[in-house]
C-alpha cells in the first residue's frame, strides 16, 4: 500500500539540520512507519550557507522566510533548527498553522517562553515533540526498562555530568554560527540551558520530577570580541554550573557541567544508585550500560560491562546483526521513528513540549539559584 507522505519544512542549516535532516532520510530504510517522509523545503536567512547545506541534503526547494514556509499548504511538519531565540515565534507560529512540530532543545531561553510554546502547541492539538535525543541512545532507553521493572529498588542518587572543553580560549569570538551558544540573548544561558538541559531531561525521564535545585554558576571569560562586528561585547552565559538537589522520590541529585574541562569534548555521563542495583552510562562508550546487581552471588558479585547490541535490546533489531554497534546520530533516527509512529496512532510521544518545558524550569530555578545564593524550588 503507498505510504502518506509527510512534507517536511527544515528551519535552519547548521549542525543540529544535519542530525535531523539525517534522521528523516534514514527512518523509512530501518523503521515501518505509516508515512513516507519527504524533504520538502530547508529555510535559512544565509543564502549561500543554506544553499550549500542543501546541496548535500537534498530538500525540494529553499526559503528565505520563515514565515512563508511555516505557512505553506505543502509542508506538514515543521522542525526548528535555529538558535534559541527563534523558537517562541517559529513554534507559535507553526502551531497556529495546524503543523506538526519538532522543536531542538532546550524548549526555549527560559520557562516564560516555553509556557506560551506550550499553550500554543495544546490549542492547536498539533503533534509537538522536543529534541533530547539521548533518550534514544538504546543503553539509556534500557536504563529507563531496569528502573521501571523496579530492579534498582528505591533510588538513593542520580549523578549526571556534561563535560566540554571547547570555549577555552579567549580569543573565541561570540555570536554566528555555532558561537551564538556563548549569547545570552540568542541562548539564554550557557551551558545549564545547552548541556544541563540535556542531563535533567534525561533524570526526570529516569528518575521523576526535580523538587529543588542549590546552584553555582561561573563565567570565566566576561567579555568577547563580537564575530560581526569585532567589539567588545559583554558575556552573561555560564561557562561551568554545579547543582544539587532533591527529586520527589527522595534521591539526591548532583549535577556538573562545564565548557573547561581541558580534554573532555562531550563526556555526558550519569550514575543511578539504587537499594538493589547500580547504573552508569557513559556517551563515549555510548552502546554499553554498566550494571550492578547486588544479588548476584557475593563472590562473582561486580559491574557488569553489557554491549547493548543485542536484539532483545531496544531499537537493536532494526539495525545490524548482534554485536555490531550503533552510534549517536541513530539517537535521532529513533525519535522521528517514535514521533511518527505516535502521529499514526493518534497519541503524543515524549519529551512533548510540556515535558520539556519541566526541564527549563529546573534550568530557570538553577539559573535563579546560582543568582541569588539561596534554593530555589523548582515551578511546578
Ligand atoms: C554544544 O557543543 C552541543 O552541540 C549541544 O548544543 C548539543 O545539544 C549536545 O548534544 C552536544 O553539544
Amino acid at each position: 500500500m503507498a505510504k502518506k507522505k509527510l512534507n517536511v519544512g527544515m528551519i535552519g542549516y547548521g549542525f543540529m539540520a544535519r542530525t535531523h535532516s539525517n534522521a528523516f532520510r534514514k527512518v523509512g530504510n530501518f523503521f515501518d512507519l505509516d508515512y513516507e517522509i519527504v524533504l520538502k523545503a530547508v529555510c535559512g536567512r544565509n543564502e549561500a550557507g543554506v544553499k550549500a547545506f542543501n546541496d548535500k541534503w537534498g530538500y525540494e526547494r529553499i526559503e528565505s522566510d520563515w514565515r512563508k514556509l511555516v505557512e505553506a499548504k505543502d509542508i506538514d511538519l515543521i522542525d526548528i533548527c535555529t538558535p534559541n531565540d527563534l523558537h517562541l515565534e517559529m513554534a507559535v507560529a507553526a502551531a497556529k498553522a495546524g503543523k506538526m512540530i519538532i522543536c531542538e532543545k532546550p524548549l526555549a531561553r527560559n520557562s516564560a517562553e516555553g509556557e506560551q510554546m506550550v499553550a500554543a502547541v495544546e490549542a492547536a492539538k498539533v503533534p509537538n515533540f522536543v529534541s533530547y535525543n539521548y533518550r534514544r541512545i538504546p543503553a539509556v532507553t534500557l536504563a529507563k526498562k531496569l528502573i521501571d521493572e523496579g530492579r534498582l529498588g528505591k533510588i538513593f542518587h542520580y549523578r549526571a555530568k556534561f563535560l566540554q572543553d571547547w570555549t577555552i580560549s579567549a580569543d573565541l569570538p561570540v555570536g554566528g554560527t555555532g558561537l551564538w551558544r556563548l549569547d545570552v540573548n540568542a541562548a539564554g544561558s550557557g551551558v545549564t540551558g545547552d548541556l544541563l538541559a540535556h542531563c535533567i531531561d534525561t533524570a526526570i525521564w529516569l528518575n521523576g520530577s526535580i523538587k529543588d535545585v542549590s546552584a553555582m554558576t561561573e563565567t570565566f571569560i566576561k567579555e568577547r570580541k563580537n564575530t560581526f562586528t569585532g567589539e567588545a561585547q559583554k558575556i552573561g552565559i555560564d561557562d561551568a554550573c554545579t547543582f544539587m538537589g532533591h527529586f520527589e522520590n527522595g534521591s539526591l541529585a548532583t549535577f556538573e557541567s562545564t565548557r573547561y574541562a581541558r580534554g573532555h569534548k562531550a563526556l555526558y555521563t550519569l550514575e543511578i544508585n539504587g537499594e538493589k542495583a547500580s547504573i552508569m552510562w557513559d556517551l563515549h562508550d555510548l552502546h554499553r550500560l554498566q550494571w550492578f546487581d547486588h544479588k548476584d552471588e557475593g563472590q562473582l558479585r561486580g559491574w557488569r560491562s553489557i554491549h547493548i547490541t543485542d536484539g532483545d535490546h531496544p531499537y537493536m533489531k532494526n539495525w545490524w546483526v548482534p554485536g555490531l554497534q550503533i552510534g549517536y546520530e541513530h539517537s535521532f533516527v529513533h525519535q522521528v521513528a517514535d514521533f511518527l509512529d505516535g502521529v499514526s496512532k493518534g497519541k503524543l510521544v515524549g519529551p512533548t513540549f510540556r515535558d520539556a518545558l519541566e526541564t527549563t524550569r529546573v534550568c530557570d530555578a538553577v539559573i535563579e539559584s546560582a543568582k541569588s545564593g539561596s534554593w530555589q524550588n523548582v515551578k511546578k
